[in-house]
């Protein structure tokens, strides 16, 4: 098969970001005096449902007792999550964190040998340029052909929803593409939207379920290991 598109998931996959989500919830948490206090190990179990508004509402009724919701919820969690939206793209026009190794190069690569290249993530928009602005440079929208992010989907990962948003925008079938992903929630959605799909993993994924994974990485320091598991040639 002749691969005509990489997908790739952002978080954990373009770039270890969790950690500066974990810090940017928090401080959203203090600005809006809560004493909520997400630390690696909480988060670490919170990293089973996508999206930081679903998150922050599975922290409230899995985790917290006692917690008296506020009249308007769903707008005090959209507060919540546009103030830590704030705090998060700060930290990443601050340089704060760059791209995984390998993943510049893979970009650069593909692009050039006429790949068609997308996003698939459930975080959003605002992340993700952020986080490639610093990453690719300002014109890093330019790289890619679909850019499916946040809420423009219905279901979050582990649904397909947003894979099958930008199979839809690249009028791309399945069997066309690829996907690059970290987590388990990540695979799933790549799966059910019947993409074969690479992982590479990180401290909160490595020990997830990645049956069906095509292959799984550390990371894309070995690029050729991976252009050979993939069959591209580039
Ligand atoms: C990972 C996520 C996101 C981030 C937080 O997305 O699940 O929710 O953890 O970002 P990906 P938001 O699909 O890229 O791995 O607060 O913007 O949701
Ligand atoms: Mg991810």
């Amino acid at each position: 098969m002749t691969i005509k598109a990489i997908i790739f998931d952002v978080d954990g996959t373009l770039a270890d970001t969790e950690d500066a989500h974990r810090i940017s919830f928090n401080k959203a948490f203090a600005e809006n005096n809560l004493d909520w206090n997400w630390d690696v190990a909480l988060y670490d179990q919170l990293l089973k449902v996508t999206g930081g508004k679903e998150r922050i509402k599975y922290f409230v009724s899995d985790f917290l007792k006692g917690f008296t919701k506020p009249e308007n919820f769903d707008d005090f969690v959209k507060h919540l999550h546009a103030v830590k939206t704030g705090h998060y793209t700060a930290m990443m026009r601050a340089g704060g964190v760059p791209l995984r190794p390998g993943i510049k190069q893979l970009i650069n690569d593909a692009h050039k040998a006429g790949i068609t290249l997308a996003i698939a993530t459930t975080t959003t928009p605002e992340n993700v340029s952020a986080l490639l602005e610093v990453g690719l440079g300002k014109n890093w929208a330019d790289y890619f052909s679909a850019n499916g992010c946040g809420d423009i989907v219905p279901l979050k990962k582990p649904a397909p929803d947003i894979y099958n948003w930008v199979l839809h925008e690249l009028k791309f079938a399945p069997a066309d593409c690829i996907a690059l992903e970290d987590s388990y929630n990540g695979l799933r959605a790549s799966l059910a939207a019947g993409i074969k799909t690479y992982i590479t993993t990180n401290h909160y994924t490595r020990n997830q379920d990645f049956a069906g994974a095509a292959a799984v990485f550390d990371d894309l320091s070995n690029l050729p290991a991976f252009y050979k598991a993939a069959g591209l040639k580039l």
